[in-house]
């Protein structure tokens, strides 16, 4: 059975995971209206995909013994400057998100929980691949700077980009 500081680290980790979700979709739906499809597209994928993020968290709780707790939903920012900036605060956020894995992982090693350290390998894994999807995304950013061409391209591209689960 998980122990309670255990169960309420990976609750933390589910409102991080949920507010991911949250956080992706404003950068969806900001990219939409201003005629980004294909990188809104990408973006309305990555928020699902933190969303089953969640729901992966919360069904390990349940089926360990513990209660995955539902949060509230608080409002992400709503406004971004350009895509750029879209892209500079995606990375920021996943490297956040792995500092908490590497947390968790951490109690699990001090708890000697070790099916929960097992459990965890899977956003571990997952972390590296966003965080490096996030840097390559960045860097063609940088080639293409103020282009517009380049920029619809990439627009285009970004439609049909595998986005991780
Ligand atoms: Fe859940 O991986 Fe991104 O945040």
């Amino acid at each position: 059975k998980l122990a309670t500081k255990t169960a309420q680290a990976l609750n933390e980790q589910v409102e991080l995971e949920a507010a991911s979700s949250q956080y992706y979709l404003a950068m969806a739906s900001w990219a939409e209206v201003q005629g980004y499809n294909g990188i809104a597209q990408f973006l309305y994928r990555h928020s699902d995909e933190e969303r089953v993020h969640m729901l992966k968290l919360i069904h390990f709780i349940n089926d360990r013994g513990g209660h995955g707790i539902v949060p509230a939903l608080k409002q992400p920012d709503l406004e971004f400057r350009n895509i750029h900036d879209i892209f500079e605060h995606v990375l920021t956020h996943e490297i956040l998100v792995s500092t908490e894995i590497n947390k968790l992982i951490d109690l699990c090693l001090q708890e000697k929980d070790y099916t929960t350290h097992t459990f965890l390998q899977w956003y571990v894994t997952e972390q590296i691949e966003e965080e490096k999807m996030a840097r390559q995304i960045l860097d063609k950013l940088k080639l293409i700077g103020e282009d517009k061409g380049g920029l619809y391209i990439f627009d285009r591209d970004m439609g049909t980009m595998r986005t991780e689960d």
